[in-house]
């Protein structure tokens, strides 16, 4: 792909839209830039754009920007509905993501792990395990920093260790990943993408220009899976907490078992694994199909494992107060991830619930309400949709913040019991970010009296 003098219309100043100016400008390309803030809001922004050598036009935020236009880059929250890229569509304007683009001038093979849920401990864990196998890796995407930094570099990694989003794959048509992971689908931004069935086909595109040397990585438990592998040209391995499965992961008694391609076997001790929850043995198993498939050993793969012990706002322990255990599950930003929260708790628990509503599916809560929690505490903007879907299902009180819920929990728990924030939502009507919304927490918790 050659980019010298074409103009490209690039959407969103975020974190992606500037590391693709950058990018498109290093290789001559003109630029059209345009965000729904207007210019004066943002901020550092200007700063980094300022700093860019290039023949850089800033468009307003509608059809305009696509004049001239011979390829369009929108940020990844740019929804598929959004009026400027239906524009595009309309008038035969390129569409690619800046995974795609990035990918197009990638030489860094690349393993690439997509799901609902996980995706960020999985991606993390893999990075670790290639890199205690003495390999150079870039970690990097949806996690963080945008693959297009990493193309625009020296691209010196042995492996590029990708999470992508749904939104990223979206506008994919060529990214072929080495090894790709597809952990687990339940409903979440169906709001961006008009339906849960669009949503799931884009998780799936990950795998669409796989050949017959890549490894695809497969959940056995979820049903729809059965039906993708058939439509997989990759060599497929499957994993599974529920049962045997014959080519993959799944667990026995103590051990987790691999059956590899060629039928060899290979065990692994349970009690390696630090994290707490099912969920988290399929993360790592899917993590350990990996890494065998970028040439790690078990030995290798083990130690690394007993090392890791997850990352922030994952149902990541906080502190005690007076019995009490609190936990942060920040990043859990939609229900099928409280389901999991909940899951790995056998203590009483009261659940902190709320945020912003992503059409949530708070019913499906139900059974784990009643065998798990105690209590809950439903907050913020959504606290009285969710209180009509499932006030009262257990003890339930309202609070208007999540200040205000962590005092109220602090009240209702007694020793024994379990603290968990788990939104089941996002944080942007109080918060920046999930990660924000953590620390605060996190801050909270530890101002409560002991
Ligand atoms: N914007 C528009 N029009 C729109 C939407 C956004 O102009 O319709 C503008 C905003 O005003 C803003 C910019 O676009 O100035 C923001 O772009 P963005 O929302 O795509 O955010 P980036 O900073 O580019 O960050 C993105 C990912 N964000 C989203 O997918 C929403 C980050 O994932 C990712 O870390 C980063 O690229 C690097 O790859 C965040 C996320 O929430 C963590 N991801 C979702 C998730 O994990 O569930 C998918």
């Amino acid at each position: 792909m050659d980019l010298t003098g074409k103009m490209v219309t690039v959407i969103g100043v975020g974190k992606t839209g500037l590391a693709t100016v950058r990018f498109l400008a290093g290789r001559g390309a003109r630029i059209s830039l345009t965000d729904e803030k207007p210019p004066d809001a943002w901020g550092d922004a200007r700063t980094v754009l300022g700093e860019v050598q290039a023949d850089l036009r800033i468009a307003p935020y509608g059809a305009e920007a696509l004049e001239g236009a011979e390829l369009v880059v929108p940020s990844p929250g740019v929804s598929p509905a959004n009026p400027i890229l239906r524009e595009a569509l309309r008038l035969g304007i390129p569409i690619v993501s800046e995974l795609e683009l990035a990918f197009r001038f990638l030489s860094t093979p690349v393993v690439a792990i997509t799901g609902t849920n996980g995706k960020t401990t999985v991606t993390t864990l893999i990075g670790e395990l290639l890199a205690a196998a003495g390999k150079r890796v870039f970690v990097g995407g949806n996690i963080g920093a945008p693959l297009i930094g990493y193309a625009d570099g020296p691209q010196d990694a042995d492996w590029a260790v990708v999470e992508v989003s749904s939104f990223q794959l979206q506008w994919a048509s060529t990214f072929r990943p080495r090894v790709a992971l597809l952990l687990n689908t339940a409903p979440d931004h169906v709001d961006y993408h008009g339906s849960f069935a669009a949503y799931r086909e884009a998780k799936e595109r990950i795998f669409a220009c796989q050949g017959t040397g890549d490894t695809a990585v497969l959940n056995a438990d979820e049903d729809a899976t059965a039906l993708l592998a058939g439509r997989i040209a990759a060599r497929t391995e499957f994993f599974s907490s529920l049962r045997t499965v014959e080519r993959g992961m799944f667990i026995a008694g103590e051990n987790l078992l691999r059956i590899d391609p060629a039928g060899g076997r290979e065990q692994y001790p349970r009690a390696m694994i630090r994290l707490p929850g099912r969920h988290n043995i399929e993360n790592v198993m899917a993590a350990i199909i990996a890494a065998r498939a970028c040439g790690c050993t078990p030995e290798q793969i083990t130690g690394a494992v007993e090392r890791f012990r997850g990352i922030g706002h994952r149902i990541e322990y906080v502190d005690e107060r007076g019995g009490v255990r609190y936990y942060d599950d920040s990043k859990g930003t939609n229900v099928a991830a409280v389901v999991r929260a909940l899951e790995s708790f056998s203590a009483p628990v009261v659940l902190l619930l709320g945020g912003r509503d992503k059409e949530g599916d708070f019913e499906t809560l139900i059974p784990l309400l009643r065998q798990r929690v105690k209590a809950m505490v439903l907050f913020g903007e959504a606290r009285g949709k969710i209180d009509d879907c499932i006030g009262g299902v257990v003890a339930t009180a309202l609070a208007a913040t999540l200040r205000e819920a962590v005092e109220a929990a602090g009240k209702i728990a007694t020793p024994g019991d379990v603290v968990l924030l788990s939104p089941g939502c996002a944080s942007f009507d109080e918060f920046s970010g999930y990660k924000e919304r953590g620390e605060r927490f996190q801050e909270m918790v530890r101002r409560l009296k002991r």
